[in-house]
């Protein structure tokens, strides 16, 4: 347990970013971060080097949804020469091999994807470019230490000219083996060999990976625990027998760890025990033998074979490998060096088993889970051919973590599978990044396409001003006759309504005149049901006060255009709605209003913000053609949701746009709040993951029921997936709320993907509708610079993380002459009306129009 604890500590300094450096263990990301989906299809070529065998394999993985795969493989030798000589002919043979694989196959003129699998401590930067750290096991070619070995082997295939490949993917073979049993259980998420070498990769959290940027998902790690020890770690539970096989290696004070395990070294472990208790006269009646005393004499397989568990067989193997030592074994001799091979092999599974299980605990404590699930993937002529290593193995694991469920799968084809099927889901994913970009490329708006917005937006809002083209504008650039700003002598108590946002509200507003002039509220929300939204004009009068108009002739008209957002209660389009509240309160007979003021909440807002702020400004009379009189100014509602109900903004719109529309309850109508506001926002998401789940880009094409209900994926989720601080692992538990229960981290940072894009696309066109308000402000008054004041209300506006940053963003990139200041309104626009009313009341009472 001891040294569990001890390699776990070493995986921390893998991973930390300060301590990675002089860490032994290195934790080498891999680029790997997702598993197969079961819609990966296709032909992909591997090639399998550093382990006993090089492998070439041609793996057609098919679409029939079972997945079935189908291989083709050829081993070739790697001379000795090769593995100690000049790098550069090493993969030169390389590529021969792989041409004669073409050739033999027929396949040479098609240029497939490639993985290689290269089992050795590469440190990768992306998944298709790997530096060699350096050699480990028999090989030590020179000149490719600390160099890309794609690269190498483009060269090499290159320098022949008579095929190409399209290399995809370099990986560990601990790597291929995760990802080839991963392929039948998808609960695999570790990789371990036990053969040559020894190393182990698990699917390591990215919030753990100090090295690179980004902390959402997973990938995997390649410990590279092979070095565990090369830092004198484990200095007191090596042995004279294991400096003595370091010393004798090719990379002596390397791969310390790998080197009391692995199948290299353990036949030399033995002999090495089997010499030094000979000279102690404890075995063959202390006689050497110029075999035995031969470094590799002891060949690992001889193990195999002598701890046979059928015993006799066992001891009848020992004796025959010594004899074939030149020895002349007593039983004794045989039983000794069975037990030798025992103690060793023994010794090399609880060693893994310890490391093993400090990779068990990272992935519980990582999920925060009780009970851990796992599956390991394991490959490795030890592990394989070794009669007792694996159960061993097993045993000592499940000793030392009772409280986990660990499965160990055993490869059946080798990591050059694993490697295909990595290529195969990096095709499928840059096949289905490519596609899912393709469609979100639609959501991203560029500077010349804002600008051309902004263009569009000035246009409507002059025809909305001018009389000939008001009608057809789609910018209705209303008059609301609020002329004048509060001076400060307003007094009394008012009444004020504040219909239409995500909340109706009643206040009671009391206003004080004077230097201290300031206002005092009281208010109360009351929720208006959706059956009377959507019902009788009588339901809403009775809950209501005052929605937008077209006053005829008043500053207390307000004739109702149309409705927006959730409203369609009928009988009140056309109408004027403060008659139709005082028939409502006429009706109640319990208490009388005098109605002085309906006003939009924009205008309610600018008003609640201007009475901290008077650098407010309004429309210049001569500008608002629609009303007689040119002096002075007035206050107008732009009604912008409307922008684009025209065609103005047909260019922009998306499909998911589209779909929003028609399923609204005004399709046609206010196009330009569609693709803004929250009401829209989270339905505009919904049917993006709809769209890409059904293309299978998405939750693995698995819809949830709950995501097919409209207005289900509420807009305040954007802004909670989009907080900063909220980890996947929420964003899963509100996939998870919306019945997408299977869920993967790739899907979560997806979502987050579709989510910021919608939300920065509402931002930006918010931001240009601004830009050219601001810019139209600053040429009515014919400034080169304008400093101007926005106040602004809204629940998108104030709670999402980023909307407000980009649109400000926004609005100084495309109106650059124009300084805004944006003053967020604390009251809402109920405080606003009340002072617009003040004012009415204060103008009225000193007798002014
Ligand atoms: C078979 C895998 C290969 C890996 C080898 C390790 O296909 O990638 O390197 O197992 O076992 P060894 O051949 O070293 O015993
Ligand atoms: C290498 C690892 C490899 C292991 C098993 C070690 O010597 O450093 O990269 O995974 O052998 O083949």
């Amino acid at each position: 347990m001891d040294l569990s604890i001890r390699f776990r500590r070493e995986m921390d300094k893998g991973l930390c970013r300060d301590t990675n450096p002089t860490a032994a263990v290195k934790m080498l990301p891999t680029f790997v971060r997702s598993t197969p989906d079961g819609t990966e299809q296709g032909e992909f070529l591997a090639l399998d080097l550093g382990g006993s065998n090089f492998r070439v394999l041609l793996v057609k993985v098919m679409a029939d949804g079972k997945q079935a795969v189908e291989m083709e493989d050829q081993i070739y030798a790697i001379p000795e020469h090769l593995m100690r000589g000049c790098g550069s002919e090493l993969f030169d043979h390389i590529a021969d091999c792989l041409a004669n694989f073409l050739e033999k196959l027929g396949i040479k003129d098609k240029k497939l994807p490639l993985g290689f699998t290269f089992s050795f401590p590469c440190q990768q930067t992306k998944l298709d470019e790997a530096v060699l750290v350096y050699w480990t096991k028999a090989f030590k070619s020179n000149g490719v230490e600390g160099k890309d070995v794609v690269s190498l082997l483009r060269k090499s295939i290159k320098k022949r000219g008579d095929f190409d490949v399209d290399i995809l993917a370099v990986i560990n073979d601990t790597v291929g083996t995760m990802m080839t049993c991963g392929y039948d259980d998808h609960h695999c998420e570790i990789g371990l060999i036990v053969g040559t070498g020894t190393n182990a990769c698990y699917m390591e959290q990215m919030r753990n990976l100090e090295l690179l940027d980004g902390d959402e998902g997973r990938m995997c790690v390649n410990t590279e625990w092979g070095a565990f020890g090369d830092d004198g770690a484990l200095e007191d539970l090596r042995t004279d027998i294991d400096r003595e096989i370091d010393a004798g290696s090719l990379n002596p004070g390397k791969q310390l760890f790998e080197k009391m395990i692995s199948g290299l070294y353990m036949g030399e472990l033995v002999r090495l025990i089997l010499v030094k208790m000979t000279k102690e006269q404890l075995l063959f009646q202390g006689k050497t033998t110029a075999e035995l005393l031969t470094t590799g004499s002891f060949n690992t397989s001889y193990i195999y074979a002598i701890e046979n568990d059928k015993d006799e067989e066992g001891l009848a193997s020992a004796e025959k490998v010594l004899r074939g030592l030149g020895l002349d074994p007593l039983v004794e001799d045989c039983i000794s060096t069975q037990r030798v091979c025992q103690i060793v092999s023994t010794r090399a599974a609880h060693l893994c088993a310890a490391t093993l299980v400090a990779v068990l605990r990272q992935i519980r404590d990582n999920k925060a889970a009780e009970k851990l699930r796992t599956t390991i993937g394991v490959d490795g002529s030890v592990y394989k051919s070794h009669p007792e290593f694996s159960r061993r193995l097993h045993k000592m694991v499940r000793r030392l973590v009772p409280d986990c469920d660990v499965r160990f799968l055993q490869s059946q084809c080798g990591s050059g599978k694993g490697a295909a099927m990595v290529t195969a889901v990096a095709y499928r994913l840059a096949a289905q990044h490519a596609e899912r970009q393709r469609i979100l490329d639609t959501l991203r708006l560029s500077r010349e396409q804002l600008l051309e917005v902004k263009r569009r937006m000035s246009e409507e809002m002059v025809r909305g001003l001018s009389k000939q083209a008001h009608e057809q504008a789609s910018v209705k650039m209303l008059p609301t006759y609020v002329r004048a700003t509060p001076d400060g002598t307003e007094h009394g108590d008012f009444l004020a309504l504040d219909l239409g946002g995500s909340s109706f509200r009643v206040l009671l507003v009391r206003v004080r005149s004077g230097k201290r002039h300031n206002v005092d509220m009281h208010h109360k929300i009351y929720t208006i049901p959706q059956e009377t939204m959507q019902g009788t004009g009588e339901e809403v009068k009775h809950h209501w006060v005052h929605v937008f108009y077209k006053p005829l002739l008043s500053f207390v008209q307000g004739i109702l255009l149309r409705w927006t957002k959730g409203f369609k209660a009928s009988g009140c389009e056309g109408q004027d709605v403060i008659t139709l509240l005082k028939d409502a309160v006429r009706r109640r007979k319990e208490f009388d209003l005098s109605f002085v003021a309906v006003v939009n909440d924009t205008v309610g807002t600018m008003m609640t913000c201007s009475y901290e702020d008077p650098k407010f400004s309004l429309v210049e009379m001569q500008n608002i053609e629609l009303v007689e009189g040119d002096d002075g100014c007035m206050c107008v509602n732009m009604e912008w949701g409307a922008f684009g109900d025209n065609g103005e903004l047909d260019d922009f719109c998306t499909q998911f746009d589209r779909i929003v529309d028609d399923c609204s309850n005004n399709p046609g109508k206010q196009r330009y709040e569609k693709m803004i506001s929250g009401m829209y926002l989270g339905e505009i998401v919904r049917n993006v993951l709809m769209d890409f789940t059904a293309k299978g880009l998405l939750f693995r094409g698995k819809l949830s029921e709950r995501l097919k209900t409209r207005c289900i994926f509420e807009t305040k989720f954007l802004s909670q997936i989009e907080s900063d601080r909220l980890a996947m692992r929420q964003i899963r538990s509100i996939l998870q709320h919306l019945g997408l229960t299977s869920s993967t981290c790739d899907d979560s940072v997806l979502v987050k993907e579709v989510c910021s894009l919608v939300s920065r696309r509402a931002a930006q066109l918010c931001g240009a509708g601004l830009a050219a308000v601001v810019d139209k402000i600053r040429q009515n008054r014919n400034l080169n610079q304008l400093s101007i004041t926005v106040g602004v209300d809204g629940t998108l506006y104030k709670t999402h993380p980023h909307f407000s940053s980009i649109m400000q963003e926004t609005l100084q990139d495309l109106a650059p002459q124009c300084q805004v200041t944006f003053h967020k309104s604390e009251d809402g626009s109920g405080k606003g009306a009340a002072l617009i009313t003040a004012v009415a009341c204060r103008i009225k009472s000193d007798g002014q129009h």
